[in-house]
């Protein structure tokens, strides 16, 4: 399932949902046409009612039924919910909105009753006035949930957006390792650019298509620039929700040092992701191959497979050599693009063996034969 954060409609405040709905109610009035005096204005009061009982429930429960229910979200929307605006805080205001529907719709019930049952026009008008106060003071109680509900979209609608049902890579790495160039030269197409709510960091999200299967790339800026114990514990969330996609984790290090980090808190880090994923599969990798001196010692050879690759076509999937460092780790130059085709198809390799339940699933919207 993949939710749509970025296109969760614009949330009505309090005074906006009120001025609608009473402006509405008032234009349904004007149009009722009776002759006689006492069924016209028991009309009008009616509709009045209805009417701005009617819009105010049909916003709220339009509202509740826009918005993902956190029963039905995949692990991953779970743990940024929590992260970014708290999952208790996402039921209470949405259940805020049900709760007020409600009201609002037995406010009308009993007030359109008490105009019925009355001859007296001044009653009927009572009834309507009645009507609108006690609506008016259900929206004074749900108008901090509107609010919240508001202020959320915004932070959400930052969010990135993953497909659950395609293999998903974590970059991750000291800051300047070369994250966000790595996902760029594997990517097809444009880099979508995406905010982490509770940082100013950009998170990058790539894409490749290998045999038709679409892969995506994702940053982790922001998240893991500090030592483990000065984190707080959103990030430390948001960092526990990259297990839930990550088909594969690729860490980056920079022998160079050239990113500001040197080695040793690198690998600090290194041991840190190892904990706070364990599950996950991790592949170290250095970055900046270019700089390494002397160059890898298959450098040029792994430059012209992957050459001849791209020549024919870069077709099927064939054991192109990976790039070594000097100290037997995967390499690759992201601005050079030596080792970065081996690299992709080494990634495709070890998120078939990490996904083993998945060669018989299909894209969504494909069925089987045999179900
Ligand atoms: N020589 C060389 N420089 C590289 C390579 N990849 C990245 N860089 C440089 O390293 C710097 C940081 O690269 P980014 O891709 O922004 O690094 P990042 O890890 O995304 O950085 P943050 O998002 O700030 O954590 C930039 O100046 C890049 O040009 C590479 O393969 N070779
Ligand atoms: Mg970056």
């Amino acid at each position: 399932m993949k939710v749509s954060w970025r296109t969760l409609p614009t949330v009505l405040l309090e005074d906006e949902i009120l001025d609608k709905a009473f402006s509405r109610a008032k234009k349904a009035a004007d149009r009722v046409d009776d002759p006689d005096r006492v069924f016209r204005v028991r009309k009008q009061m009616n509709r009045m009612v209805q009417t701005a009982s009617d819009i105010i429930s049909t916003t709220f429960l339009e509202m509740v039924n826009s918005w993902p229910s956190l029963d039905q979200s995949p692990q991953f929307d779970i743990s940024m919910i929590d992260a970014c605006v708290g999952c208790d805080d996402y039921r209470h205001h949405l259940s805020m909105l049900q709760w007020g529907a409600k009201q609002v719709t037995n406010i009308s019930g009993q007030n359109s009753k008490k105009i019925v049952r009355t001859g007296r026009t001044e009653l009927m008008h009572d009834a309507r006035r009645e009507a609108y106060g006690r609506i008016s003071s259900i929206m004074r109680r749900v108008g901090p949930s509107l609010l919240w509900l508001s202020e959320a979209r915004e932070v959400l609608k930052r969010l990135p957006t993953i497909d659950q049902l395609l293999p998903c890579i974590v970059v991750c790495g000291a800051p300047n390792v070369g994250k966000s160039a790595f996902i760029s030269a594997l990517s097809s197409g444009k880099m979508e650019v995406n905010h982490y709510p509770f940082t100013t960091k950009q998170i990058h999200v790539g894409h490749f298509t290998h045999r038709r299967l679409q892969f995506q790339l994702v940053d982790t800026p922001g998240l893991l620039d500090r030592p483990m114990e000065q984190r707080n514990e959103i990030e430390l969330q948001a960092i526990a929700a990259l297990e839930n996609i990550g088909s594969l984790v690729l860490f980056l290090l920079d022998e160079s040092e050239a990113c500001g980090t040197s080695l040793e808190e690198q690998n600090n880090l290194l041991e840190d992701v190892q904990k706070l994923l364990p599950g996950t599969d991790l592949m170290v990798v250095t970055s900046k191959a270019d700089l390494l001196e002397p160059l890898p010692e298959q450098w040029d050879a792994v430059r012209s497979a992957e050459q001849d690759w791209i020549e024919q076509g870069s077709e099927g999937e064939p054991e192109l050599p990976l790039l070594y460092d000097h100290q037997g780790r995967v390499t690759m130059s992201a601005t050079e693009f030596v080792g970065m085709d081996s690299m992709r198809l080494e990634i495709v390799r070890r998120v078939r063996i990490a996904r083993p339940n998945n060669p018989m699933e299909l894209p969504e919207g494909w069925y089987r034969r045999d179900q």
